[in-house]
């Protein structure tokens, strides 16, 4: 699929057109086209390599002139057209105009009294206060285009995934083609799928690793080859992406795999538990001293450290996260954490999430067995309490974990009547530990939901649910005299900060503070107690 590069090619030329001055309407014909092409779910090439021009021409705002520009790229890779915009106006140029608060106009004032043809040259002019001279612009706007050239450089560096997927997908397949190929494969930030990538790695298995090597730097696409050594090169194809290959040991094949799938605080994550064992991770494998414990699959390598498989697109930052947070809460002194990430809302296939959930234990349990004796780390959820009452996940999950908090986060609107019996119900069930946030208010845009605090007390009462002091900023609810209604019901009650970054669990106090003026003391408040009497209120 080379769809989203020929879309943009269209866009370029409608924005060089559009520097140009003249028909306004002829810019927004090119967008149009680009914008169905990008869209589309056909593959531009393969259209045109069965029906040519007539063909390109039945895609909706595809005309003749389009047609014929789209017809030219693919077959030489440049168009015309093109070329005799960027004779006349600086390319550059293009991006200057695409910064954030610029525009065709202010860009080409640029180059006309300034002689700015690129960003480079619009920098250099920005951070020496050329700028703010010019007639309609000012210290104001040249700041601000400082600050959308700093976004731009940020940008740049980077492909978007959906130009450089199929390239990488053009590269395996030619390689199966072209050498002796047993297994191949995309790794790196594009098999993660992140939304850019920096460049596209590809591992391949070969009994002959020089073959391999010359048919990918022999590729038609290949524009340089930086470096070709013997089992690894790295070249830059068109549109000035970067690849990069390496011929793995087939008995290497899945810690090679893993490894060049990163990300690369992924692997620190998992080489730290690899040093925990005694163990050594690297591209080859997992050694145990000279015994090899696993490498020839991806699967072996993580069921080494009792975790499931893990899905490329996870391997992002979750895990750093989950040990920021810790650290966070070590730092503090805490015995023991709460962590519990929210249930996946209706819409999200059951199945999947409880996947993901099962992934988290897993993680977790790694997670303790490395930090024993420093801090405990239970599993909870929050849970949405669904219409009537019920909870997002069924009873088998539930029972799994170390405890779980329900909430509500829908349907604010139910009268009180509806409201307190779908939270009365939720409280009934016997897994749910903690209501958090029971009045839901958001101060300064929400208000409280209608609920009859009084009939939720006494079922909490009833049932063991502690009900939470949230400590988070905007929520602080409940709040001190609901907290003394709430001891007086002789319910338990639970200080949180709802944190959803490590830097919030210093919220606290301010959730102590809010207890303090509901009159609570520590054996009201289950998460004053020590691990095993919390423990002992969760069962
Ligand atoms: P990119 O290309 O910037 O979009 O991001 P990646 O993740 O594809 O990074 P890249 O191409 O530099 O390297 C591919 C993978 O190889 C990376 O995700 C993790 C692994 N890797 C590379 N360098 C190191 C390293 O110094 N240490 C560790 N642990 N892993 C590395
Ligand atoms: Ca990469
Ligand atoms: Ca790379």
């Amino acid at each position: 699929m080379r769809n989203a590069e020929v879309a943009q090619l269209l866009y370029d030329i409608a924005d060089l057109l559009e520097m140009q001055g003249g028909d306004r309407f002829r810019p927004m014909a090119y967008r149009r086209a680009a914008r169905e092409i990008e869209a589309m779910p056909e593959d531009i090439e393969k259209l045109w390599r069965q029906g040519g021009v007539p063909r390109l021409r039945q895609v909706q705002g595809v005309g003749e002139a389009i047609a014929a520009k789209v017809d030219q790229y693919l077959r030489e890779g440049r168009v015309n057209a093109l070329d005799e915009l960027t004779k006349e106006i600086p390319r550059g140029l293009v991006e200057v105009m695409k910064l954030r608060g610029l525009g065709p106009k202010r860009a080409s004032v640029l180059w006309r009294t300034l002689g700015i043809t690129d960003v480079k040259d619009l920098k250099k002019a920005a951070e020496g206060r050329q700028i703010r001279r010019l007639k309609g612009f000012g210290e104001k706007t040249e700041q601000k285009i400082l600050d959308a050239i700093k976004l731009h450089e940020e940008g740049q560096a980077r492909t978007l995934l959906a130009v450089a997927f199929p390239i990488a997908e053009e590269i395996v397949a030619y390689l199966r083609d072209h050498a002796p190929i047993d297994k191949a494969a995309v790794a790196g930030s594009l098999r993660r799928m992140r939304e850019t990538v920096g460049d596209i790695d590809v591992l391949v298995t070969s009994p002959d690793p020089p073959a391999a090597i010359r048919a990918f730097t022999g590729m038609p696409r290949v524009k340089e080859v930086v470096l070709a050594g013997e089992t690894k090169a790295t070249v830059i194809v068109e549109a000035r992406i970067q690849a990069d290959i390496r011929v793995l040991e087939p008995g290497s094949w899945g810690a090679g795999l893993q490894y060049f799938t990163g990300n690369k605080d992924h692997n620190i994550h998992l080489r730290s538990l690899a040093i925990a064992r005694g163990w050594k991770l690297d591209e080859y494998g997992i050694f145990e001293g000279e015994r090899k414990v696993a490498g020839d699959t991806e699967e072996g390598i993580y069921a080494a450290f009792g975790l499931p498989w893990i899905p490329p697109e996870l391997r992002e930052d979750g895990v750093d996260d989950l040990e920021a947070m810790v650290r966070a809460a070590v730092e503090r002194g805490y015995e023991y954490v709460g962590i519990s990430d929210h249930s996946p809302s209706l819409v999200v296939a059951k199945g999947l999430d409880a996947e993901a959930l099962r992934m988290h234990r897993a993680r977790i349990r790694a997670l303790n067995k490395q930090l024993e004796g420093t801090i405990t780390i239970l599993t909870g959820t929050e849970c949405d309490i669904l219409d009537g009452g019920a909870l997002d996940y069924p009873d088998e999950i539930l029972r799994e974990l170390d405890y779980t908090i329900v909430s509500v986060h829908s349907k604010f609107s139910l009268t009180e009547e509806e409201q307190t019996e779908r939270v009365v119900t939720a409280l009934r069930n016997p897994y749910a530990n903690i209501f958090a946030h029971p009045t839901t208010r958001l101060l300064g845009s929400r208000d409280p939901i209608a609920l009859d605090l009084e009939a939720v007390m006494d079922a909490a009462a009833r049932s063991g649910t502690a009900l939470e002091v949230n400590a988070y900023p905007n929520r602080m609810d409940l709040n001190g005299a609901y907290a003394r209604m709430a001891k007086e019901k002789g319910c338990m009650l639970a200080i949180d900060t709802d944190s959803h970054a490590h830097g919030q669990l210093g919220n606290m106090r301010f959730g102590v503070g809010l207890a303090r003026r509901g009159w609570l003391e520590p054996d009201q408040v289950v998460n004053c107690w020590q691990l095993d009497r919390v423990r002992g209120f969760f069962r």
